[in-house]
């Protein structure tokens, strides 16, 4: 009686696997489309300083440092913010929807750590 039972439960479960698969397929491709573009952060510095991106784009902190620091544009952190970084560790993805030149700063140390996204119109 056992056995009657098992044999839908390991056909759902194979089904399930198997829509797995496809669901990590598809979306292994469109995270390779959107791949966000990475800035390191060291010591008092982001690398690059000066990042060209274009609209669409997602760019990614790491932080390689020992203290926490944050990515938070001059406009008080209203086009983007990180938020705090802890050292080792990379901020959420943040996708740029609008052309410009966006200045930011880290809001643990101020102005004296700045960097510049820049972000010019879409690739065709
Ligand atoms: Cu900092």
């Amino acid at each position: 009686m056992k056995s009657m039972y098992l044999i839908p439960v390991l056909c759902t479960l194979n089904l399930v696997g198997i829509l797995c698969i496809f669901a990590d397929q598809k979306e292994g491709d469109t995270k390779a489309k959107t791949k966000p573009i990475a800035v390191t952060i060291e010591s008092l510095g982001y690398d690059p300083k000066k990042l060209d991106i274009h609209v669409g784009d997602s760019v990614v902190w790491t932080n390689k440092s020992r203290t926490t620091h944050s990515a938070t544009s001059d406009d008080d952190g209203k086009a983007f913010d990180t938020g705090d970084i802890k050292p080792d560790k990379s901020s959420e993805p943040e996708k740029f929807e609008k052309e410009g030149e966006f200045k930011y700063h880290c809001n643990v140390h101020g102005k004296a750590m700045s960097g510049i996204i820049s972000v010019m119109p879409a690739e065709k």
